[in-house]
């Protein structure tokens, strides 16, 4: 396993729409999916997806279990949105892309969602909470989207700027 380099805003690669995995779950999927976990962790995070580590693939990792003696890892491949709840929830989002900027996004409450697991098997459940909010926000990923583009154009901007500028001075 390796820790790679997330990439932040306004990182060119992060619009790409993601392409789906063709041919099934292969051991090399499983070995960027592990490197995904590891980096998520060290971050840490509670989702990432492929493309933030600049491989834009249809393949999301997530742990939003908390505990860190007793980790949940999940996998999601392929994965889509089958149904959404008419209800909205507001939830206050943070993403490794954007460092130290939160701020709220509203989704629906609820999804069901359809994906290949790590051995390839689908799956079908129902996400709320956490679940439905982190699956939703890494979704986005896969079409290019991060969480400041639910955003109005003045909080985007003036995020973008303090990423940028945070990044001038680590660089110092
Ligand atoms: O960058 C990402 O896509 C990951 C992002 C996922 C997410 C979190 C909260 C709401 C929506 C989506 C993060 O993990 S941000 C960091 C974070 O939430 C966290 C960090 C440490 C402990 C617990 C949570
Ligand atoms: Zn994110």
């Amino acid at each position: 396993m390796a820790l790679r380099t997330i990439l932040t805003v306004p990182h060119p690669v992060l619009k790409q729409v993601s392409r789906p995995v063709e041919g099934g779950v292969t051991d090399e999927h499983r070995a960027l999916m592990d490197d995904m976990l590891e980096t998520m962790y060290e971050a840490p995070g509670v989702g990432l997806a492929a493309v933030q580590i600049g491989v834009p693939l249809r393949i999301i990792v997530m742990d939003i279990s908390a505990k860190e003696d007793e980790r949940e890892p999940r996998y999601f491949v392929n994965p889509e949105i089958t149904w959404k709840s008419d209800e909205l929830k507001s939830w206050e989002e943070g993403c490794l892309s954007v460092p130290e900027i939160y701020d709220d996004v509203e989704r629906p409450d609820r999804v069901k969602i359809r994906y290949l697991d790590y051995n390839g098997k689908e799956v079908e459940e129902e996400a709320d909470g956490l679940f439905a909010v982190c699956i939703q926000h890494e979704m986005d990923h896969l079409e290019g989207i991060v969480f400041l583009d639910h955003l109005s154009r003045l909080k985007r901007e003036s995020a973008i700027r303090k990423v940028k500028k945070a990044q001038r001075i680590e660089a110092l």
